[in-house]
């Protein structure tokens, strides 16, 4: 077998040794070893196939680590790690101990900015072009974005503010007409009107645009011709009046066409942001994920010739899909109900709903701040409005969650998909904060289930509070395939139940850890020791009844959930100690994520690092029934 170029390229210096004329087969191996590694890894395929051209384009262009390449979201970013440093080590992608699935800055000094929530890349391409501008290193600054990261608000922030600074800044907006599903919004609308006659700039005439716009000599002559050239071909931009120098569209799989494209860009004296629109395809070069994009946007591992994924071997159903079953029920008999989206419809299980209610679902784009305040317009006028999303992106709607819903307690209903650890996605997507955010803002209700026959009555309870706001959050993932309730049975607020009684310790649960509770009730039971597990259901408002009355009745209380500290467990520490159970000797020990972000694994692993598996639990036990009160004893030794 004859000898592949990519063995060779480690680098973006070996990649410059390359002749123009080997970059479209340096592309081809590219994409096929792509291809191979993902059947292993899963991941995200489909954006990744997308931008082989244009990953092989910018690094034999830009002087990368020094020129500075900030991928938007950098689910696309396997290509560039293979040829900057990481090519032995791509099999690891997404596993413990191995590569992140998105850039991350302590992984190599190619990934300028670490990223996995979306829109981020021209506000932090814009302040590293600032810098450098300040410290007068002449270097470029490219950020990658994609059409569907267009959608979101923080890439217009950004875009008005570097059209204001006439900062040296080059976007390339990745246009394959897909968010994860199709791009939706007016702008989607707009970029594929700047594609009609489905026509590319050719060569020539990009390259006169850019002679025009960056040789002031040319410009004297020619300013008004290129003018006009432009507004035929574009009918002119919205980017121009923003500010920045508009390309395009160009064909971002003619690999030869970017990198002469690329170089007039870079060698410009423009003074001023420029974009370039290239029209990409997901999934490019691999018929599976070309003919299912969306379905091949992320992949589990699957059999490169037949393209079909791996299925989970459980048979129960993913709390995802109890939650959108049961939303679609109750709308069956509300025509109340909406359900809104930033642009995760199948992930949140949307895709349903949308399906029996296509007029009453709406998939607002990546904007989930935009979600938050609209539900909270919706519920004003009477609408039950459900707001479907990953834990980890309503982090980007707090505000929106503080001003516009509690403070107005709006009946807004948030159901939180991925809270918890999520595994493969890393720290960027772990559903950490929810509880504790959440939990701290007046007028909210936040549930989390225990199992998904807990998750259809909170769904049902959610449905019938009309005066505040409510949460329910759940982790990704199979429940535990019992028998689902029916759509009446509805929760009292703030009201938990002992799942198990025992003598011991009190174990307060709030989520899905309540299996790993039982299991280790049994283990401890072995050794004597009985616990009594409280299945909490409510973080807030607590049901301080119950909690009270198993801390007047055990010599200890553990709280545990999958959450970071301050959340639930916190909420009951203050409960207690302002009714004086710790003077009174109370023992307390509570679990919750560590103070750190934790690197991707398999969630049981991530879980087993936390101290959250059924293991930490019987140790957590053990340990806080060894340990005395004797506070008064070391006394003047700890607090003198
Ligand atoms: C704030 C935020 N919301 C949602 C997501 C989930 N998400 C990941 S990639 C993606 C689609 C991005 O589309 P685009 O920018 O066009 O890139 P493409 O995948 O098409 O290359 C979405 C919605 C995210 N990463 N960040």
């Amino acid at each position: 077998m004859s000898e592949k170029l990519l063995d060779k390229i480690n680098y973006p210096s070996d990649l410059k040794l390359l002749k123009k004329n080997q970059l479209k087969t340096i592309s081809e191996e590219l994409r096929s070893e792509l291809v191979d590694v993902v059947s292993e890894t899963g991941g995200h395929l489909g954006a990744s196939l997308g931008v082989v051209e244009l990953t092989v384009a910018l690094h034999y262009v830009f002087n990368t680590p020094k020129d500075k390449l900030v991928w938007d979201v950098s689910h696309q970013c396997y290509p560039h790690k293979i040829i900057t440093g990481r090519k032995d080590k791509i099999r690891t992608l997404r596993k413990g101990g191995g590569l992140s699935g998105f850039t991350k800055r302590a992984e190599s000094e190619y990934d300028s900015f670490g990223a996995g929530h979306s829109s981020t890349s021209i506000s932090s391409a814009l302040g590293i072009a600032t810098a450098k501008k300040l410290s007068n290193d002449n270097n470029s600054v490219v950020a990658v974005i994609g059409d569907g990261a267009m959608s979101a608000g923080m890439a217009y922030e950004a875009m008005n503010n570097a059209g204001a600074m006439k900062s040296k800044l080059i976007v390339i907006l990745n246009d394959n007409d897909m968010s994860i599903a199709r791009s939706v919004g007016a702008m989607s609308k707009y970029l594929a009107r700047l594609l009609s006659g489905k026509i590319y700039f050719s060569l020539r005439e990009a390259f006169k645009l850019i002679l025009s716009a960056f040789s002031k000599r040319f410009l004297k002559t020619a300013g008004k011709a290129e003018d006009m050239l432009r507004n035929v071909v574009t009918g002119g931009t919205l980017f121009n009046e923003l500010g920045f120098y508009y390309i395009g569209p160009i064909n971002g799989h003619d690999v030869n066409n970017l990198v002469t494209i690329l170089e007039n860009v870079k060698n410009s004296n423009h003074n001023g942001p420029i974009l370039i629109h290239a029209i990409t395809q997901k999934g490019k070069g691999y018929k599976p994920a070309e003919e299912s994009s969306d379905k091949y946007h992320g992949v589990s591992t699957f059999n490169i010739a037949t393209g079909k994924q791996s299925k989970s071997k459980s048979n129960a159903l993913s709390y995802t899909k109890v939650f959108a079953n049961t939303l679609i029920k109750h709308a069956e008999n509300d025509t109340k109900i909406v359900a809104i989206t930033g642009a995760m419809s199948s992930g949140t299980g949307l895709d349903l709903f949308e399906k029996k209610f296509p007029e009453r679902m709406f998939d607002v784009g990546i904007a989930e701040q935009h979600a938050v305040t609209f539900a909270a317009g919706l519920a004003t006028e009477g609408y039950k409005p459900f707001v479907a999303i990953y834990s980890t992106f309503l982090q980007r709607a707090y505000d929106q969650a503080v001003h516009d819903v509690a403070i107005q307690s709006l009946p807004v209903r948030f159901a939180i998909d991925r809270a918890g650890l999520v595994g493969a996605d890393g720290p960027t997507h772990a559903g950490s904060f929810d509880i504790t955010y959440l939990s701290t803002l007046p007028n909210f209700v936040v549930m989390a289930p225990s199992d998904e026959a807990e998750l259809v009555r909170m769904v049902n309870t959610s449905v019938c509070i009309n005066d505040r706001p409510s949460a329910f959050r759940y982790p990704r993932g199979v429940g535990i395939g019992i028998e689902l309730p029916n759509i009446n049975e509805v929760l009292e607020i703030g009201k938990g139940k002992i799942v198990l009684n025992g003598k011991h310790i009190a174990i307060l649960n709030f989520g899905a850890r309540l299996y790993e509770c039982k299991k280790a009730s049994e283990i401890l039971k072995a050794k004597g020791i009985t616990i009594t597990i409280l299945d909490a259901r409510f973080a807030k408002p607590l049901d301080e009844k119950l909690i009270l009355e198993v801390a007047s009745n055990h010599e200890a209380i553990i709280s545990i959930e999958e959450g970071s500290i301050g959340g639930f467990g916190s909420h009951v520490v203050q409960l207690l100690s302002n009714r004086g159970f710790f003077d009174k000797g109370l023992k307390f020990r509570s679990m919750t994520l560590p103070d750190k972000f934790l690197d991707q694994d398999t969630p049981e692993q991530m879980y087993k690092k936390a101290g959250l598996d059924c293991g930490s639990i019987v140790e957590k036990a053990e340990d806080v029934l060894r340990s005395n009160v004797v506070i008064a004893k070391n006394k003047s030794k700890n607090f003198s």
